[in-house]
C-alpha cells in the first residue's frame, strides 16, 4: 500500500524515478523539482505497475503525443472535420455514479444525511486493492495543471495521473497547463492529486464496472477513480477537484460553486458579470452561451472577496458540455463552433460516415450508424427491451473556450471578474415563477440557494424526473456538512456593503396542459432584466417569495431582444404565485434541514417568515395569486 511504500523509501523517490523512468521523463521530473510529486509518481508506479510512464510538460510536443495516442489506442476516432474526434464510454458508464463516489473520513467524522462517505481506512484499502496492478501493460500518463488562471490568487495546482489518453486529452482541452507553474512555486504550496485507472478494458470499455469507485480522501487532497471512463467520474480536475476546492474554500473563507460566469451587455457598452448555479442538464451551459453575452465559464467557479468586491474565475478553460438540443436556432454560437474545424471531442453521440449526430440538433438523424451501444439502427433495443436513442441524452462535447467566438476577453484575468448577481435555477415543473429576485443576500442564500429543488436528469446514473433537494446545485459535490456550508455561505458576503444580488430562474415551469410556459430563448430576457435590475434601472413587484419583473419591462425586453410580442396573458400565467405548491416546498425543505445538525437558526426563521407571508396572501387572495392582484393591494 502507498503508506508502507513511502515509509520504506524515505527520501529515495527521485532515485527510484531515475532507475525506473526513461531518461527523458526522469529529466522532466527532476526539472520540476517537487519532492511531493516525485513521491506521488513513484508510489503510483509501484502501486499500479504500468508498462511505461509518460511525464508530460506544457510543451506542444507533449500535448500532441497525448492527442495522437488517444487515436492510436482507439480511445478516440477521427471524424471527417479536421480536429474532431469521438469517444464512446460503455453502456453502463454514461454518467456520474453518485452511489460509488464517496468521501473517505475518520470514523468519528460525519457529514450528515445527504453526503456519501465511508471510513477512510476501509475505503483506502478497497480502492488501493482495486488499483493494485491496474495499469499493467499500459502507459501511465502524468499531467500537471492549474485550476483558475495562472499566477493568480485563484490558482490551484493539480497533478493528474491516468492510464487513459482520452482523459488526458480531455483535460488538456479543459484545463490550463501547470508544469511551469509547479516549477515556479515553493515546495509547500498546497496541491490536489488525482489517480485514475480505467482498469481492465474489453472492446475499449471498462470491463469491471461493478468495481467502479471514486473515493475522495479529504485528509490528503487526493482522489482515486477506478474502472470508469465517463468524464465526470474520471477527469480529476472537474467534479472531483471541485470537492477538494469546496473543502479548501470553506477553510479559507471563499467559495467553490457549480456556477457559470457570464458577461451580460447593458447600457452604454457596459458589461455586467453574473454567476449562475443550476444542476446538470438544466440549462447552465446554454444560459452561459446566450447570444450577445460573453462567456467566462459554464460549470465551475472559484469565488473570492477581493478589495470589498466579490470576484470570480472560471476554474476551467474549456467546456465539457451537453450536446443534446444544440442547434442553430437555440444555441447558434456553440452550434457554429461544433461544426467548424477545431479540436473537439464528441462523446457518446451517433456517428455515421465520419460525422457526429445528436438528438435535437435541428436536422433529421441518420437511421443507422455507430454509437456507445455498438452498431445502431433505428428501433434497436437494449437488453431490457428499451429502445436505444441514437445519441445518449448525456452525450457531450469537449472544446477549449477560446474556440468560441463569444469567449470573454477576461477569461485569463488573474483578478477574475466582479460578480454583481448570482442566479439559482432548477428543473421545477410546478412551483417557482420563471424569474424572481430575493429580498437580500440572506433571503436569497436560503430561499433561492439552500432551498433549491430540481428533477433528476441523465447526467447522473439512475432514474430521471424525480424531484430532489439540491442546495446551490452543489449537493453532489459538497465536501462538508450542510450546516458548515450554509454558515460559511451566509458569512461570505455578510461583511460586504454591496453583496451580489440573488435571483432565481426556472426554465421548466409548465401550465395546466403540461406544456412548458416558456420558450428556450426566453432566458435571454431574464438575463437582461437581471442586468438592469442590478443597476437599479427597473422596478419590481414584491410578492411573498421575492420580487418579480413588471410586465412593461418584460414586454420591452422581449421585443428588443427577441422581437417577440410578449402578452399580458403570458405574463399572468408565468408569474402567478402558486401558493399551495410554494407552501408544500417550504414544508419539504424544512423537514430536510430539521434532520441535520447545527443548521443556522436563521434558515428556519426565513422559511417561517416566508410561510407566514404566503399564508397571508392566500387568506387575502386565494391559492393562485396573479401579479395584477398583488399590484392592486
Ligand atoms: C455535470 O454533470 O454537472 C457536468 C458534467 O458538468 S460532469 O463532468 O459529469 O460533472
Ligand atoms: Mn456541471
Amino acid at each position: 500500500m502507498i503508506k508502507e511504500v513511502s515509509r520504506a523509501m524515505g527520501d529515495e523517490y527521485l532515485d527510484y524515478l531515475e532507475s525506473n523512468l526513461e531518461r527523458e521523463h526522469f529529466e522532466k521530473m527532476k526539472d520540476l523539482g517537487k519532492s511531493d510529486m516525485n513521491k506521488f509518481v513513484a508510489e503510483t508506479m509501484l502501486l499500479c505497475k504500468p508498462g511505461t510512464v509518460f511525464i508530460a510538460t506544457d510543451s506542444e510536443e507533449d500535448r500532441d503525443y497525448v492527442r495522437r495516442k488517444a487515436v492510436e489506442l482507439c480511445e478516440e476516432t477521427e471524424l471527417a472535420t479536421e480536429g474532431h474526434t469521438y469517444h464512446f464510454d460503455g453502456p453502463r458508464d454514461q454518467g456520474r455514479d453518485k452511489e460509488n463516489t464517496r468521501y473517505l473520513l475518520a470514523p468519528n467524522v460525519h457529514l450528515g444525511e445527504h453526503i456519501n462517505y465511508m471510513v477512510r481506512e476501509e475505503g483506502l484499502e478497497e480502492v488501493l486493492g482495486i488499483l493494485d496492478g491496474a495499469m499493467a501493460g499500459k502507459e501511465m500518463i502524468v499531467r500537471f495543471y492549474c485550476l483558475g488562471p495562472r499566477n493568480s490568487v485563484f490558482s490551484q495546482l493539480c497533478c493528474q495521473i491516468t492510464d487513459s489518453f482520452y482523459v488526458a486529452h480531455s483535460e488538456d482541452l479543459l484545463y490550463r497547463p501547470g508544469y511551469e507553474e509547479f516549477k515556479r512555486v515553493d515546495d509547500d504550496v498546497e496541491h490536489f492529486r488525482f489517480l485514475h485507472s480505467a482498469g481492465r478494458l474489453e472492446n475499449g470499455v471498462c470491463a469491471d464496472i461493478e468495481k467502479r469507485r471514486m473515493y475522495i480522501d479529504l485528509e490528503d487532497n487526493m482522489v482515486y477513480s477506478a474502472n470508469t471512463q465517463y468524464g465526470g467520474n474520471t477527469m480529476g480536475l472537474k467534479k472531483l477537484a471541485m470537492r477538494l476546492g469546496i473543502q479548501k474554500g470553506l477553510r479559507e473563507g471563499w467559495l467553490t460553486e457549480h456556477m457559470f460566469i457570464v458577461g451580460v451587455p447593458g447600457r452604454d457598452g457596459r458589461v455586467t458579470y453574473m454567476t449562475g448555479a443550476y444542476p446538470s442538464m438544466c440549462g447552465k451551459t446554454s444560459t452561459a452561451m446566450i447570444e450577445g453575452q460573453t462567456i467566462v465559464g459554464d460549470d465551475i467557479a472559484y469565488i473570492k472577496k477581493v478589495g470589498g468586491e466579490v470576484r470570480a474565475v472560471n476554474v476551467e478553460c474549456g467546456i465539457f458540455g451537453i450536446i443534446q438540443d444544440i442547434n442553430p436556432h437555440d444555441d447558434p454560437a456553440i452550434y457554429s463552433a461544433l461544426t467548424s474545424p477545431a479540436e473537439i471531442i464528441f462523446s457518446n453521440v451517433l456517428v455515421e460516415d465520419g460525422r457526429p449526430y445528436w438528438l435535437g440538433m435541428g436536422q433529421e438523424l441518420p437511421r443507422k450508424g455507430v454509437n456507445y451501444a455498438g452498431e445502431w439502427t433505428a428501433g434497436k433495443k437494449d437488453a431490457k427491451s428499451k429502445e436505444i436513442d441514437p445519441s445518449h441524452k448525456n452525450a457531450r462535447f469537449t472544446i477549449k473556450m477560446d474556440n468560441l467566438a463569444n469567449c470573454d476577453p477576461r477569461l485569463e484575468d488573474p483578478e477574475g471578474v466582479t460578480v454583481k448577481a448570482m442566479i439559482f435555477g432548477g428543473r421545477d415543473t410546478d412551483t417557482s415563477v420563471p424569474l424572481e429576485q430575493s429580498f437580500d443576500w440572506v433571503h436569497g442564500v436560503i430561499t433561492k440557494g439552500a432551498a433549491l429543488e430540481s428533477e433528476t436528469t441523465a447526467a447522473t446514473l439512475g432514474a430521471e424526473g424525480i424531484r430532489e433537494f439540491n442546495p446551490m446545485s452543489n449537493l453532489d459535490f459538497l465536501a462538508a456538512s450542510l450546516d458548515t456550508y450554509l454558515q460559511k455561505y451566509l458569512e461570505f458576503a455578510a461583511v460586504l456593503s454591496k453583496p451580489p444580488k440573488i435571483f432565481s430562474v426556472n426554465y421548466f415551469l409548465t401550465g395546466r396542459d403540461g406544456r412548458y410556459l416558456n420558450g428556450m430563448l426566453d432566458k435571454k430576457v431574464w438575463m437582461l432584466w437581471i442586468e438592469e435590475r442590478v443597476h437599479d434601472e427597473v422596478g419590481a413587484l414584491e410578492t411573498p417569495t421575492g420580487m418579480i419583473p413588471l410586465y412593461k419591462d418584460l414586454k420591452r425586453l422581449f421585443e428588443s431582444a427577441l422581437d417577440i410580442d410578449y402578452t399580458e396573458e403570458q405574463y399572468k400565467e408565468q408569474f402567478t404565485l402558486r401558493v399551495p405548491q410554494q407552501l408544500a416546498k417550504l414544508e419539504r425543505i424544512e423537514a430536510i434541514y430539521r434532520q441535520e445538525w447545527g443548521i443556522p437558526e436563521v434558515l428556519f426563521t426565513m422559511l417561517y417568515e416566508q410561510r407566514k407571508r404566503l399564508e397571508a396572501a392566500r387568506a387575502d387572495l386565494g391559492d393562485y395569486v396573479t401579479p395584477l392582484m398583488l399590484a392592486q393591494l
